[in-house]
């Protein structure tokens, strides 16, 4: 069986208030293309197609016409809802979707309830991302009791593998889930929260009889077991500054045959354009700048110096490919005289200490009374 498995396209996602969905949908018109050139027989999809429960018309459409295209060309899907993707809109889509041979599964079930589905050659358990509050929910399903279970993350998702395994079959077994494996390495664009290790679940839990586990979730491109062999492909494009350019992401193409390892084969394009961090000092500023104006990505400058806000404001005019800019104060330039407490300032105090840290500068006289002028007329309204 040749599987393409992708997963985290973040459809939908604004960096900076910038739209990426252009990028990921000409991503997916690659992808379509090599379904076609490489003669993918199924093709798994492992959460985050949406980078928010409310996205685009733009973004909707690139998902729905990608599965759309892979109906014409005879290829069936299994798909499953990450973080990121609404659980309920996804299984609002389900029935439309399996017209077009999509099996999508946005809440989770169990063996028996439609966890396990058939695929040509075998069976697929689908496991879509499971917080740690909903898995109690699932304990209740799978012990009568939820209040009886206090165990970790792991020890939840383990049961939860174990009921699935139960419906697995004597052909290939596949699973896709979104989760954390331990051990994985980030990627940097992922939610901190949904990836510590309360969240992360042990390899030596995956059912031994899987042939490949499709992962989703981490956005950097790994191998984080091999028996049963286990990846995460990565995310479609770099979505962050944070995500390291050169990190591997993108793509898998895998061959499961009964009997013997998957062969797991990268795919080696490298989709949407790629985002760079640019650290300069101030005084370098000038020399820099025709660096930035060649660069064919997205960039964020960081300034070592002062801050100064209207070079920041000509800056953003003149490089339509900047979309951040921040300015580093070196500690000893910061014009702090003692510890202030956050908690009690009201917003001027606040709004200087912003200026101070960001720019190493006292606020605008003329901005403050403005500000003052307008905060006082809310407060009157306020009154009636
Ligand atoms: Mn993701």
């Amino acid at each position: 069986m040749r599987i393409l498995h992708t997963a985290d396209w973040h459809l939908g996602k604004l960096l900076k208030g910038t739209e990426r969905t252009g990028e990921i949908a000409a991503a997916l018109e690659e992808l379509l293309k090599l379904v076609r050139s490489e003669r993918i027989e199924l093709v798994l999809v492992a959460g985050d197609l949406f980078d928010r429960p409310q996205v685009t018309t733009e973004a909707e459409a690139a998902a729905f016409g990608f599965f759309y295209r892979l109906q014409e060309m005879k290829v069936p899907a299994l798909v499953i809802a990450g973080n990121h993707d609404s659980r309920e809109r996804l299984e609002a889509i389900a029935p439309l979707l399996s017209l077009a041979g999509v099996t999508v599964r946005g809440e989770v079930r169990l063996a028996g309830r439609g966890g396990v589905v058939e695929v040509a050659g075998g069976k697929a358990a689908m496991l879509p991302f499971l917080s740690e509050r909903r898995l109690v929910r699932a304990q209740m399903l799978l012990e009568g009791d939820g209040t009886l279970w206090k165990g970790a993350y792991s020890e939840g998702m383990k049961k939860v593998f174990a009921n699935l395994a139960t419906e697995l079959g004597g052909g290939i077994n596949l699973m896709l889930a979104h989760l954390t494996v331990e051990g994985s390495r980030l990627g940097g664009g992922e939610f901190e929260f949904h990836c510590t290790n309360s969240y992360a679940v042990e390899k030596s839990a995956f059912p031994q009889q899987l042939a490949y586990v499709a992962l989703g979730h981490i956005h950097r491109q790994q191998q984080v077991s091999e028996a049963p062999v286990a990846w995460y492909p990565g995310s479609l494009v770099q979505l962050d500054f944070g995500e390291g350019e050169s990190a591997p992401r993108g793509a898998l193409i895998v061959e499961v045959e009964a009997g013997v390892p998957p062969k797991v084969h990268p795919v080696e394009a490298r989709w949407g354009k790629p985002l760079r961090t640019f650290r300069v000092r101030v005084e370098d500023l000038d020399r820099r700048l025709e660096e930035l104006q060649t660069f064919p990505g997205w960039a964020k400058l960081v300034i070592e110096g002062r801050g100064n806000p209207r070079l920041r404001e000509e800056l953003f005019r003149r490089f339509p490919q900047l979309l951040d800019v921040i300015f580093e104060v070196p500690e000893a330039e910061r014009g702090r005289v003692q510890a202030p407490v956050p908690e009690e300032w009201d917003w001027l105090e606040a709004y200087g200490e912003y200026s101070r840290e960001t720019y190493a500068a006292e606020p605008d006289e003329s901005l403050l009374r403005a500000f003052q002028q307008v905060y006082e007329e809310v407060h009157a309204g306020e009154g009636l």
